[in-house]
């Protein structure tokens, strides 16, 4: 029996070399997928690898059996170094292409689809599918699982987080709604009861009716003292009443960013305090175009860190990588749902970038 390999663009190719050389009596014993060596054989479009065999005169079964099984075990060492040869190289560059052989525009093309649906700014978008093409031009072939991995790099590189500063003092403040009386709730009970720390809590919300009640019901769960404060003058007062606090939390009221007037009021608060980190608070399901408003609007009370709320209510996430990019500040937590204090998270890159790309939910 006369056995042959050969290795072909595609089945059709192959079948007619087999043919050609084997004759019409030849029969197919195996095929797969292979890669060209090398690294550039990893972002080549795979080739077949055809086993024909031809069965020459009435031989010996046994002897049939044992080239064929020589065959099928050669094939198995062969694809095993190749794998472990993929895996090393892959390692090497830290990355897993997932798809291979895709039309290189049909990739962009497919990717920019995806982040317009996850509502990135469409000049992020360009950025970074541009620094994609451009910075890899002519090295290699993008499929649109190579494009993923690169997009995932790229966007981690721009994704900030940070953990809470070393202030004892937190401000919670954002446009109407967003979570963050919620949000403020949650990390009390959690720096009090997880962490066993002293917590004191004051709002400077009077103005929306049932406010104060709400932030009361979570305060006296958690056993924390609670101030409500009037006026800016009050402020002060009601800091060292919260002397012995290691941490006091600030919650505000919820304002427009067109309402001037609304967001002077709260800066003459917030510039009583001493050093804080003032939190903004937005809310994942924010209209992208609205981001800039708010992220401009809320500058004069000088926050520095970012809260992503309402994780849960939607299923486009750009506005994380739109929100660090547009106030160039880190994000340190995301709040998932109502459930007071399981629904937050520190922030954390890795699963932000996921959820950007649409692989988690
Ligand atoms: N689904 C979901 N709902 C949330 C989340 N955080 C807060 N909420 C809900 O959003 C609504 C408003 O939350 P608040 O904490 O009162 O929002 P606020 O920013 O303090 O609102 P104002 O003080 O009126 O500006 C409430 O029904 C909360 O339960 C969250 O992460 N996910
Ligand atoms: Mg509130």
């Amino acid at each position: 029996m006369k056995v042959r390999r050969y290795v072909a663009q595609n089945m059709q190719e192959g079948l007619l070399r087999v043919k050609e050389e084997l004759g019409p009596d030849a029969v197919i014993i195996h095929s797969r997928k292979v890669r060209p060596k090398g690294i550039r054989g990893f972002f080549l479009p795979p080739r077949l690898e055809i086993t024909a065999a031809l069965e020459s005169y009435s031989g010996n079964d046994g002897i049939m059996e044992k080239l064929l099984l020589a065959e099928v075990e050669k094939q198995l060492r062969d694809g095993i170094s190749e794998i472990k040869a993929h895996i090393d190289c892959l390692a090497s560059r830290g990355e897993f292409p997932r798809e291979y052989g895709e039309d290189e525009s049909k990739g962009f093309i497919n990717w920019q689809k995806k982040l317009e649906q996850q509502e990135l700014f469409p000049a992020l978008i360009q950025d970074l599918l541009e620094g994609i093409r451009s910075g890899f031009a002519g090295e290699i072939q993008f499929s649109e699982g190579i494009i993923g991995v690169l997009l995932y790099k790229k966007i981690r590189r721009t994704l900030k987080t940070a953990p809470e500063k070393a202030e004892a003092v937190q401000v919670f403040v954002g446009p109407t709604g967003v979570g963050k009386t919620t949000t403020l709730a949650k990390l009390a009970a959690r720096y009090a009861l997880y962490q066993g720390e002293r917590v004191g809590i004051i709002t400077i919300d009077h103005y929306r009716i049932g406010a104060v009640e709400q932030l009361r019901t979570y305060a006296e769960i958690a056993g924390l003292p609670l101030h409500v404060v009037m006026s800016p003058a009050e402020l002060g007062t009601a800091l060292s009443k919260l002397q012995g606090c290691q941490r006091v939390l600030i919650d505000t009221a919820g304002r427009s960013t067109l309402n001037t007037i609304h967001l002077k009021e709260l800066v003459a608060y917030i510039s009583r305090l001493p050093a804080a980190e003032i939190f903004l608070v937005i809310s994942a399901t924010t209209k992208s175009g609205d981001l800039p408003l708010i992220a401009d609007g809320f500058k004069g009370l000088g926050y520095n860190r970012l809260i992503f709320s309402k994780l849960d209510e939607t299923d486009s996430f750009g506005i994380l990588l739109n929100g660090i990019h547009c106030t160039g500040l880190p994000a340190t937590y995301l709040t998932t749902g109502q459930n007071v204090p399981e629904d937050i998270c520190l922030a954390d890159v890795d699963k932000m970038c996921a959820l950007i790309l649409g692989e988690e939910k």
